[in-house]
């Protein structure tokens, strides 16, 4: 036995243990000599059944603890993510009668498309956020005010398909613009209340906040043919308080009725004419996928459903679209029309611009609607068949140049 100690403690030693185990490699350099070594297949690891049982038990209690635990606590973290899912996808708007545009807390952050900078030196102590889709002509005409007036803002591509971006918010349409003023978050719906609100905040200089302008725009709910309808009220009327502009009573009225316009007509001649076959209206989703940078905010799969899918949709959609909005058979001459209409009135003024000798919200509208097709046939064929290529290629130099930030 000693010597047997010996030579194990010399050595490393094949032992083929009791067990039915395959045989194992057991290393006894470390056992003393004062160790009591059991007999053979009686080692420390010699276990009786009812220890095995007993150790088996305990394993499975542990194993049972042990998925118990990991259960609850993988339950709580999916609860919790759910929860932080669900609480991003929930509307943030408060819920009173009236104010709505009051946003309890700011809308989840997403990476901006682009960063504006403003086109003056100082800060602007106004956070503009802009979520929108590139080439949706509602979206582009509040770009083009944005824009020709130098303020400093971020956008935020809105993805088409998912509309994740949009999530929190209740009015389901774009473009939004989201105003942070000091302790307040701002929510401001449609192009048109958002050309009207920030040049009326921008005029004004007895220091009136956007929360007092916005009380001027109140969105009215009414039932038309049994559906449920909203409008915002004067959203054509500047709030003039104490202005830092002079402008006569007519030129205010025609810039409102040429905004109506715009809205009301011209708008409404651009689809059916983007999408007048199907080639067209594949080349124009295939613009707006490029000049929409596409290729960031969709995935390769939902970047060619959406071109292929818009574009088969929309050509088919066109065709309803003519015959809501009185398009003449060829859909072009419509579109030429409303271009004579606008370069009539302005020929018939004298100014290069509607508002004389630079643009005014009306030119900026007009402009800016028409940047949505400015990449299509139907727009390069304006150009070839009426006199508005040179207007627009004048306001596409004074939006450039930022020229409205003089105000600022
Ligand atoms: N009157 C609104 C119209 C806005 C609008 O119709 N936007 C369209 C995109 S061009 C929209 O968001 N439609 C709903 C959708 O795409 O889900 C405005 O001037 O902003």
């Amino acid at each position: 036995m000693l010597m047997t100690r010996g030579i194990l403690r010399r050595s490393q030693a094949l032992i083929k243990l009791s067990d039915p185990a395959p045989t194992r490699l057991v290393s006894c350099r470390n056992l003393s000599l004062g160790t009591r070594l059991p007999g053979p297949g009686a080692d420390k690891k010699y276990k009786s059944e009812e220890e095995r049982d007993n150790e088996a038990k305990k394993k499975k209690q542990k194993v049972i603890q042990t998925a118990i635990l990991g259960g609850a606590l993988v339950g709580t973290l999916w609860g919790y993510l759910s929860y932080q899912n669900k609480k991003k996808d929930e509307a943030i708007a408060n819920d009173d009668l009236v104010k709505q545009y009051l946003l309890n807390e700011a809308p989840p952050k997403f990476k901006p498309a682009r960063e504006i900078k403003s086109a003056v030196g100082k800060p602007q102590d106004i956070k503009i956020t802009l979520f929108q889709y590139q080439t949706c002509p509602f979206c582009c005409k509040a770009r083009a005010f944005l824009d020709y007036f130098g303020l400093s803002y971020d956008v935020i591509e809105v993805n088409s398909v998912l509309r994740k971006e949009v999530k929190w918010s209740k009015y389901k349409k774009v473009p939004i613009v989201v105003v942070e003023a000091g302790d307040k978050v701002i929510q401001v719906n449609d192009s048109t209340v958002i050309v009207s609100a920030l040049y009326s905040l921008l005029v004004d200089s007895s220091g009136t906040e956007l929360d007092k302008i916005m009380d001027c725009y109140p969105t009215i709910k009414y039932v038309d043919d049994g559906v449920e309808k909203s409008e915002i009220q004067n959203k054509y009327f500047l709030m003039y308080n104490e202005a830092k502009v002079q402008r006569s009573k007519e030129d205010i009225v025609e810039e409102r009725k040429w905004r109506k316009w715009v809205d009301e007509e011209l708008v409404h001649s651009l689809s059916p004419n983007v999408y007048r076959t199907p080639t067209e209206a594949l080349a124009a989703f295939q613009w707006f996928s490029k000049v929409g940078c596409w290729e960031e905010i969709f995935s390769a799969w939902e970047r060619n459903l959406v071109i292929y899918m818009g574009a088969g949709v929309m050509w088919l959609l066109s065709k309803r679209l003519k015959k809501r909005h009185n398009l003449k058979d060829d859909v072009r001459q419509s579109l030429y029309d409303q271009c004579n209409f606008w370069m009539k009135t302005l020929s018939k003024k004298g100014t290069p611009f509607l508002g004389g000798a630079s643009p005014n919200l009306a030119d900026l509208a007009v402009y800016g609607a028409l940047t949505a097709v400015e990449g299509c046939e139907a727009f390069q064929d304006a150009r070839d068949n009426t006199k508005i290529g040179d207007w627009f290629d004048s306001m596409k130099a004074a939006v450039k140049r930022r020229e409205g930030s003089s105000i600022l």
